[in-house]
């Protein structure tokens, strides 16, 4: 009896709202991505755009005149680490809101969490279907595939006009690459074009024969890949390797260069849709800004999961700075509750001019974005490094 009185005291305690707690300076807002694992492939690039945000908002005054202050949490690359790093954002850091986590397959376990502390969630790098259903404070500013990938398609029947055969392969252990590969089949049919063979994989695994046999054996002339990075790239690089001539499609888990070192000069000709380039300045300043500031840091071109990272800290910097104007109160005088609250409808008005061009976010969560590219990868003579090239 006692140990029951004592366990429901304690779950009293934690279901308390903290009423009392303000908005600490200068303002946490927590960043919950892979620092570790093979999803760090994507985390350690949103690292880099989120940083540069930091220092470079904070730079020119912060939420008018009042710092912000990133915390990292390490979220690994699974649903547990990415729990764990939101609990630790929200109940001991006592964030504003939280930017992350890496992948949709983590979205679905960690996102109801805050929804359930009413705090805004800005999922980065989340471009699974359903991720703004999940609750009333989860929003993203990456857009969703259903909007982005077939791009992809349409520039492979451009490169190749008698394209008919197509093989899809995708991970099934994985929520995004799942969601993907729905998109690609249906666009693929839409476009006129046959899937000759659907082959399934693990992002655990590293030995393709069988897929690349069941490709090779249905005489395809374009393949299109649903997976992360490390899988994709050694995907990629044992097709070419056992004797694979034709077209290739990556989906977003291949629209990194940290997947370069994978496949190494077998990457090249990877075509892959992207809701951001570093290539398209030209109409966008603040994208001509971006990349140069991303360059001089980083000593490299942002990435699109560097760029969307960089976005989301602007997008709450920017929100914050609206509730201020429109409530001529500081933000370190709200109760850490109503200024989630506030924060929430906030991130869902008005528009957003980021390095991905002008941005908002719907009243669902949901991003609305005008602009899409398709590059293909273009390898260095060292193997390793090389380049997103826009065509698209
Ligand atoms: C996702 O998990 O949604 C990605 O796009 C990687």
């Amino acid at each position: 009896m006692k140990r029951i009185v004592i366990a429901l005291a304690l779950v009293l305690c934690a279901a308390q709202p903290a009423l009392a707690d303000k908005v600490a300076t200068p303002i946490p807002i927590g960043i919950a991505v892979a620092q570790t694992s093979n999803v760090a492939l994507f985390g350690q690039e949103q690292v880099n755009g989120a940083k540069l945000a930091e220092e470079r908002l904070n730079a020119a005054g912060g939420v008018n005149g009042t710092k912000i202050a990133l915390v990292f949490q390490d979220t690994a690359g699974d649903e547990a680490g990415a729990v764990n790093a939101f609990q630790n954002l929200l109940n001991r850091d006592k964030v504003v809101a939280i930017i992350g986590p890496t992948l949709s397959q983590q979205a679905f376990a960690a996102n109801p969490i805050a929804d359930r502390a009413k705090t805004p969630v800005v999922g980065p790098s989340n471009t699974a279907k359903g991720i703004p259903e999940i609750g009333e404070f989860v929003g993203r500013i990456s857009a969703p595939m259903t909007q982005v990938a077939p791009n992809s398609l349409k520039q492979a029947m451009k490169i190749k006009p008698d394209l008919k055969r197509v093989a899809v392969l995708y991970a099934q252990n994985d929520a995004f690459s799942s969601s993907e590969t729905t998109t690609f089949q249906d666009a693929i049919k839409e476009l006129g074009l046959e899937t000759v063979t659907v082959q399934k994989f693990q992002t655990t695994d590293t030995d393709f024969t069988t897929q690349v046999t069941a490709v090779l054996g249905a005489n395809a002339d374009l393949v299109v890949i649903s997976g992360l990075a490390a899988d994709s790239g050694n995907l990629v690089k044992q097709l070419r390797q056992l004797g694979y001539k034709g077209l290739i499609v990556g989906g977003n888990g291949l629209n990194s260069p940290n997947m370069f070192p994978v496949c190494g000069a077998l990457c090249n000709d990877v075509l892959v849709a992207q809701a951001y380039s570093p290539g398209a300045v030209d109409k966008n300043p603040v994208n001509k800004d971006f990349a140069a500031a991303f360059e001089a840091a980083y000593k490299k071109g942002p990435a699109q999961f560097s760029a969307q990272a960089y976005a989301a800290v602007q997008v709450v910097v920017e929100a914050l700075a609206k509730i201020e104007k429109e409530t001529g109160k500081k933000i370190a005088d709200f109760e850490l509750a109503d200024l989630r609250a506030a924060l929430n409808k906030s991130l869902r008005t008005g528009t957003y001019l980021t390095p991905m061009g002008e941005i908002s976010m719907a009243p669902s969560g949901e991003v609305q974005q005008k602009d899409f590219y398709v590059s293909k990868i273009v390898m260095n003579p060292d193997g390793k490094t090389g380049a997103f090239v826009l065509v698209s």
